[in-house]
């Protein structure tokens, strides 16, 4: 099989400078060998053009909303070709903005469910919003809610159903896209599940659920990670996945051989300590396409 990574050094989504430089963080980690080493023929086709943030003042009060939407859909069109070619798209953030395009390209021709692995549910709208950063409404675009401009990204509409969507490892959630999230008929997984539960359950449960998705996409926002294995991020939350938490989710996803597409995103190399978050970011990867110990 063929894994096409698709770089796209977006930081327009939040308020820090540095997650522009997640991409080079991951190749610079290994990534591409990593994933080489595990029997995959691996296509890196670059970064995204993406605009520096410096030379979009014009744009500031919008919060980068034009030029947001121009390389969502850029990345829509990456992932839509990527899929049609028979590879599995890899997309390597930047935050998590460019998931609006990532999972609108890779449902182009076939619905797929989505896990959702982050401290944030990413489900706020312009009216609930408190920092008016759109990588805190990229789910709800993909579910057709906020800004329409977002939500026709790529083609006119949502992209997904409620019911294809299964959140792991929520514990930071805004009043009202709380109130949002608990309406929505999206199945959670929060910190007290996986406390409760353990993750290992938790995520076999996911599964299930997307049953009626053959294929699976799943976006992991590194800041569902515990801030202390995981500092390289922007918005850390504490009271996250430990290191083996993260990585028995991903065998357990590894394990359903229905994983058709990824997005790491959130990596912030300014805000790291020696690259250690790009290099579990790499394990993780590495364990989500089917690394064994034995
Ligand atoms: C917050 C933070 N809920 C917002 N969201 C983050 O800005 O809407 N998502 N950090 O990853
Ligand atoms: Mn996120
Ligand atoms: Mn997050
Ligand atoms: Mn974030």
């Amino acid at each position: 099989a063929t894994i096409q990574i698709i770089g796209v050094p977006i930081d327009l989504g939040q308020a820090h400078r540095g997650v522009d430089m997640g991409p080079g963080a991951m190749r610079y980690a290994g990534l591409a060998p990593r994933l080489a080493a595990l029997g995959y023929h691996i296509r890196d086709t670059g970064n995204i053009a993406v605009p520096i943030r410096e030379t979009l003042c014009e744009e500031r009060q919008q919060h980068y909303l034009p030029a947001i939407r121009q390389i969502c859909r850029a990345a829509y069109e990456a992932g839509r070709r990527a899929v049609e070619e028979g590879a599995v798209p890899l997309f390597i953030g930047g935050d998590h903005t460019l998931a609006i395009g990532s999972i609108g390209g890779v449902t182009h021709n076939a619905p797929a469910g989505l896990i959702w692995i982050d401290a944030h549910a990413d489900f706020n709208t312009p009216a609930t919003t408190l920092t008016g950063n759109i990588h805190g409404m990229t789910l709800a675009a993909l579910l057709g809610e906020g800004d329409q401009e977002l939500v026709d990204v790529g083609r006119p509409g949502p992209k997904l159903e409620p019911a294809d969507v299964v959140m792991i490892g929520i514990r930071d959630l805004d009043p009202e896209e709380r109130t949002r999230l608990r309406e929505s008929g999206i199945m959670v997984y929060t910190m007290r599940d996986i406390d409760e539960r353990g993750v290992g359950a938790v995520t076999r449960e996911a599964l299930e659920r997307l049953e009626h998705r053959e294929r699976l996409h799943v976006s992991l926002d590194m800041d569902c990670l515990d801030p202390q294995v995981c500092p390289g991020v922007g918005t850390t939350s504490p009271g996250g996945l430990s290191y083996r938490e993260a990585q028995l989710l991903m065998e357990v996803l590894a394990d359903s051989e229905r994983v058709r597409a990824l997005d790491i995103v959130e990596i912030n190399p300014i805000l790291d300590q020696r690259n250690q978050t790009a290099a579990l970011a790499v394990e993780l990867a590495a364990s989500l396409f089917g690394k064994r110990i034995l």
